[in-house]
């Protein structure tokens, strides 16, 4: 009798405490509250999506997986994501694979200029890349969870652009190791600008041209400073969602589940958003005085070269796995 009030006395007070916590914030999180830390804003593309993401899984486990987002690199910036996700500053982080190519060398397929064409080229190479890029990350205590490209990269500029000299000494933001070889190969001043920053740079004057989707250039209302746009569909650069499998593993079965669920939708929505926001942007820029224009022979021979170089240099320095994976991307369904 003694014994079980005492444990009931236990129960008590572990709840009493338990409810003083909640009240007092401590922890400031509950448990089952994971940080979700991506480098672009909330209102973008992706953080639209990650949003729905959050809130689908709220409502399919009735409240039990919550997810906070940290937006713009507060949390993480996006160079820092892969350390900080392996160190367990979050438990799930989404950053752009090419900025992930000093660990995750094959990443570095979606920035190779003029591989991948059309978003059922880009799904193509995903199918190809994502075991590899899944082994590697496993080995690091991470999972993947979902991939989702951005609209095919393009060449904006403030002066009109006839031909790869035209870009000599231009001030080109760059965002990836292949930008910033472009940049090189082209005799422009590579600048590098967070995506997030690209207005303020444009209104400082920092740059003058840049390669990205259009779809950046709308949310970063580029119109101010940049006047042509040439959709050279040069890449398919993807977002990628990964969770720390020390958190993935710590959920039952079930929630696993659920949460896996929700990846798969919210990829397939992301790749649905991404191919209409490649159609609407455009327009977008073009609403807002932008020239698109087509790119003259002279500039897509220069690039194509360009290309050629690029893939070239990309599959000697990553290596044998490099040419296994376009060979099967080429040769595969
Ligand atoms: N926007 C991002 C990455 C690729 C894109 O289209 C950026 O410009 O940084």
């Amino acid at each position: 009798m003694s014994e079980q009030l005492t444990s009931s006395r236990r129960d008590c007070l572990a709840l009493a405490l338990a409810a003083a916590g909640a009240t007092w914030g401590i922890p400031a999180r509950a448990a089952d509250t994971w940080r979700l830390a991506t480098g672009y804003r909330a209102d973008s593309l992706h953080g639209q999506n990650l949003r729905q993401f959050a809130d689908e899984l709220a409502q399919l486990s009735a409240g039990a997986l919550r997810i906070e987002l940290h937006t713009e690199g507060k949390l993480l910036p996006l160079p820092q994501m892969l350390p900080g996700l392996m160190s367990g500053k979050a438990e799930l982080g989404e950053a752009i694979m090419t900025g992930l190519v000093k660990d995750l060398p094959l990443a570095g397929a979606d920035s190779v200029p003029f591989i991948v064409r059309s978003y059922d080229d880009a799904r193509r190479l995903w199918r190809h890349q994502r075991p590899l890029i899944e082994a590697n990350l496993a080995s690091r205590g991470l999972r993947v969870l979902m991939a989702v490209p951005w609209p095919p990269q393009g060449l904006f500029s403030q002066r009109p652009i006839n031909g790869a000299t035209d870009l000599r000494g231009l001030n080109m933001r760059t965002y990836n190791s292949t930008t910033v070889r472009i940049a090189e190969l082209l005799q422009a001043k590579a600048v590098d600008v967070p995506m997030i920053q690209v207005g303020q740079a444009l209104a400082e004057g920092r740059i003058n041209a840049m390669i990205t989707s259009a779809v950046t250039g709308v949310e970063n209302q580029v119109w101010s400073g940049l006047k042509f746009y040439y959709p050279i569909n040069a890449w398919f650069p993807k977002n990628l969602l990964m969770v720390r499998k020390e958190a993935f593993d710590k959920l039952d079965a079930g929630q696993q589940r659920l949460l896996l669920q929700a990846a798969v939708s919210a990829e397939q929505r992301g790749w649905r958003l991404s191919e209409q926001a490649a159609r609407e942007s455009v327009e977008t820029l073009r609403g807002n005085g932008m020239r698109i224009e087509p790119v003259t022979s002279e500039l897509s021979q220069a690039l194509r070269r360009l290309g050629e170089k690029l893939s070239l240099e990309w599959v000697r320095s990553v290596g044998p796995e490099a040419n296994q994976m376009f060979i099967s991307y080429f040769t595969q369904g």
